[in-house]
């Protein structure tokens, strides 16, 4: 049976979650009336940088793959931190842990990037099963840290798909304190659990593969539009990548007009979705 979730404002939605990042990110979207997540896939500090400022008053969150900037510092870190707290928007390093539990609690808090000490959230994918989990929870759960499980991905040929989704579902609803919800293309509402229980698990669902202007990249990638994801899919966040920052990073002015455009498509497309 279908939990009327969907309906439920951002802002009704924090008293459904416990977890201190689920909490913030809804509160951050019902403050600044936004669902759009930014993916900043860029390779020098200065973009990164750049680019972050232009958009910050655009998102809700924006998320990094710190692992590709090449003059990575921790200087880099405190300047990323001293924008989340100016535009008010949460951090999500994509890191898609992958291994045994020891492995990916020694990777979340240590080494060059110390992910765990300033990301509010990250992810992982569930292929190694729940003691994923308890490695990063064992890191980021003291912290107030949350998690999202990818029970799908954007790209053609997915194996992330049928069982394995609802496997990965299930083991989400099993660590409810740090599992805040799922990358994935549409909402896993009654996903893993018998057709006629009702779902009273109200999961994030984060969603990337958006754009307005292209169908895909030549590498696999796979695009829909805000419409598409939040209102016929009933996800919750669109994140957008190159569709906004194109290929010239350093055009910062083009780059704020494209966050507008792919804000207000996400806030119309929710809004729509609510009253409906
Ligand atoms: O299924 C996925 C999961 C993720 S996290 N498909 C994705 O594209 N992503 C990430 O979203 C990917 O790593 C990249 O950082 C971003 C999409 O970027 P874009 O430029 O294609 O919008």
């Amino acid at each position: 049976m279908m939990a009327s979730f969907l309906r439920q404002t951002y802002g009704q939605r924090i008293h459904n979650h416990n977890n201190p990042a689920a909490k913030l990110l809804l509160e951050t979207m019902e403050r600044k009336k936004t669902n759009l997540a930014v993916s900043v896939d860029v390779t020098k500090s200065k973009d990164f940088l750049a680019i972050i400022d232009a958009v910050g008053p655009f998102v809700c969150l924006i998320k990094t793959h710190v692992d590709i900037i090449e003059d990575f510092d921790q200087l880099l870190i405190k300047q990323l931190q001293d924008f989340s707290v100016k535009h008010d928007f949460v951090i999500f390093e994509d890191r898609k842990f992958a291994d045994i539990g020891n492995t990916v609690a020694l990777q979340y808090s240590s080494g060059v990037h110390k992910i765990a000490s300033w990301s509010h959230i990250t992810n992982a994918h569930p292929v190694p099963g729940p003691s994923i989990i308890s490695g990063l929870s064992s890191i980021g759960l003291p912290l107030g840290r949350g998690l999202l499980l990818l029970t799908e991905m954007s790209t053609k040929g997915t194996l992330a798909v049928g069982s394995y989704t609802e496997e990965a579902v299930r083991m989400a609803r099993a660590h409810r304190d740090f599992v805040i919800g799922f990358i994935a293309q549409r909402s896993m509402q009654g996903i893993g659990i018998q057709a006629d229980t009702v779902d009273g698990d109200d999961f994030l669902v984060l969603t990337p593969g958006v754009g307005l202007d292209a169908k895909g990249d030549s590498m696999g990638q796979q695009y829909r539009t805000p419409r598409q994801v939040i209102l016929e899919s009933g996800c919750d966040v669109i994140i957008v990548g190159r569709g906004i920052y194109g290929k010239d990073p350093s055009f910062v002015d083009g780059i704020r007009v494209q966050a507008k455009r792919y804000m207000e498509a996400g806030w119309e497309a929710y809004q729509e979705r609510v009253s409906s």
